[in-house]
């Protein structure tokens, strides 16, 4: 499914984040930046050791929840690799969304640094740290779709999900999107 917000395309796809041919892949990651399970292992498995050597030495601190921090992409066919730390769920009263919409905002400002014209995100936090799908579609398209309308870049925001349910969510919120606008 691709739905245009000016000039700029926001697609949906099923499939592996790993394989994606964008200029930046984005990682589902934890603030310590200490790998893990899901798309974080999965990334860097792919990558190789490099990306973690990188983070550990440019990023000791780790990087706060709601944010981003970028690195090289290593064996990825990907320019770069944007690590965010989305919020874990905690029942939504906790500021998850902020969090959630900080996360993909701040991987958006990264693209526009870094000049990369595409980008791929998975569903962040909608793994291990639980955040509802439906919930996660609604907050992070919410904030993808006003980010390009006010920057008019990157060109192609891409998501990748990884299971049908997944796909259908973020599908239904996308659809209700173009009819509003
Ligand atoms: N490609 C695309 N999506 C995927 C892939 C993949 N290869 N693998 C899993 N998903 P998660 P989180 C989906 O758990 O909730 C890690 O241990 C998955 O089905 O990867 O943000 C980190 O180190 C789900 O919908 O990330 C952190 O400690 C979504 O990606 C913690 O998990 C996110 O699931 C972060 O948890």
């Amino acid at each position: 499914m691709r739905v245009k917000f000016g000039e700029c395309l926001v697609e949906l796809v099923q499939g592996d984040i790993t394989s994606q041919q964008v200029d930046a892949i984005v990682n589902a990651a934890n603030s310590q930046l200490a790998g893990g399970g899901g798309v974080d292992g999965a990334i860097h498995r792919m990558a190789g050791p490099s990306v973690m050597e990188e983070t550990d030495r440019r990023y000791p601190e780790g990087c706060p929840t709601g944010s981003a921090v970028a690195s090289t992409a290593g064996n990825l066919s990907a320019k770069h690799i944007f690590h965010a730390v989305g919020p874990v769920w905690r029942g939504g009263n906790g500021g998850e969304p902020g969090q959630l919409q900080g996360a993909y905002r701040r991987c958006l400002e990264l693209a526009v640094e870094h000049e990369c014209e595409s980008i791929a995100f998975p569903a962040i936090s909608t793994g291990v740290y639980g955040y509802p799908m439906d919930l996660a579609a609604e907050h992070s398209l919410t904030s993808v779709r006003d980010f390009l309308q006010s920057q008019g870049q990157p060109s192609l925001v891409r998501f990748v999900l990884f299971n049908g349910g997944a796909f259908g969510a973020y599908a239904r919120v996308l659809e209700s999107m173009t009819d509003a606008h």
